[in-house]
């Protein structure tokens, strides 16, 4: 055993045996079962669902915004911008409300929930304000949607909460008519959005009381699908104790984030072979029935 895999042993932590799948999947089944296992989950982990990430080159949103003419891609995102054009926002937030496309959950978002029915996930924190991760079958106790969700709403103008169906029904209604955005927008006396975070608003609450508790506890700490380059979700992977074994699955390499494992690929085809490793058939086969019923057979 190398060094590195023998530092800051604890009485009850299972040392890495080899740095790759194998490896992980040993930890993981000889490991004390309980809930020490933490998830980061980034974009990258809704692609095969047919969700584009931000950045990846060619596929990601912000390489196919052209059409909103913004000043910058990050504009659709950004508090100041939906203020003076929010019609950008509006139609986009179409395609992204998570029910409207029918968008299903992934291989990866399959394996998080299994992580919790076998009592390992401590907590999954995710990037993604897509849903799948619930829509999966983990609870919401044990996500923390760092970014917000389309699940509650308000008004930009006067903080006043509004009913995310009545959002929902106006985003897909368009921007005129009775029951379009601009007369929500009356109804409330300034702009109504989802409580998805834009750049420069606050994480919730969830995330800082969570990022205090969960992470002394952890000690396998997954990585999958992000860039990890919005902070401050970017800081957590610096969060646990040392003895913490950190893996990567990510189709780019983030190596300055110092990971025991780096799992380069699809994150879907690395999460094949850990559930095959690990004997958890179930996730597989969960994955394949939901393909038969999605396509009505
Ligand atoms: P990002 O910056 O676009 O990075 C995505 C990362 O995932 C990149 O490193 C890709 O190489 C990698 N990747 C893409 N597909 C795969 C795959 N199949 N397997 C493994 N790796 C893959 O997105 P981040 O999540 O890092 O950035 C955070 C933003 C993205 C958050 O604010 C999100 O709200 C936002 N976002 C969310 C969604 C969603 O909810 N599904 C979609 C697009 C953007």
């Amino acid at each position: 055993m190398g060094p590195l895999l023998a530092r800051g042993l604890s009485q009850d932590f299972v040392p890495l045996k080899s740095r790759c799948i194998k490896g992980l999947a040993d930890w993981i089944l000889t490991s004390p079962c309980q809930r020490n296992i933490i998830v980061l989950a980034g974009a990258g982990a809704s692609t095969a669902a047919g969700i584009p990430d931000f950045r990846s080159p060619g596929t990601g949103l912000y390489d196919n915004l052209q059409k909103y003419n913004l000043p910058t891609p990050e504009s659709i995102f950004s508090l100041d911008y939906f203020r003076k054009a929010p019609d950008a926002f509006y139609e986009l937030a179409r395609d992204l409300w998570p029910g409207v496309q029918g968008y299903r959950p992934t291989l990866t978002h399959r394996f998080i929930s299994t992580l919790d029915r076998k009592g390992r996930l401590l907590r999954c924190f995710t990037q993604n304000i897509d849903g799948l991760e619930r829509l999966a079958g983990v609870p919401s106790e044990r996500v923390v949607a760092a970014h917000g969700s389309f699940d509650t709403a308000t008004c930009v103008r006067n903080g006043k909460s509004v009913p995310a169906e009545e959002l929902r029904q106006a985003v897909l209604s368009g921007k005129e008519g009775p029951g379009g955005w601009q007369s929500l927008r009356e109804k409330y006396g300034g702009l109504v959005k989802p409580d998805i975070v834009f750049f420069g608003e606050n994480l919730p609450a969830s995330f800082f009381k969570h990022r205090t508790l969960d992470f002394c506890k952890c000690q396998l700490l997954l990585v999958i699908g992000t860039s990890l380059s919005v902070y401050p979700f970017a800081d957590l992977p610096r969060e646990p104790p040392g003895s913490c074994i950190k893996v990567l699955m990510n189709r780019e390499d983030i190596s300055e984030f110092g990971f025991d494992i780096s799992l380069l690929g699809d994150c879907d085809e690395h999460v094949q072979e850990l559930v095959t490793r690990l004997g958890w058939q179930e996730v597989l086969k969960e994955m394949a029935d939901s393909k038969t019923s999605a396509s009505g057979d």
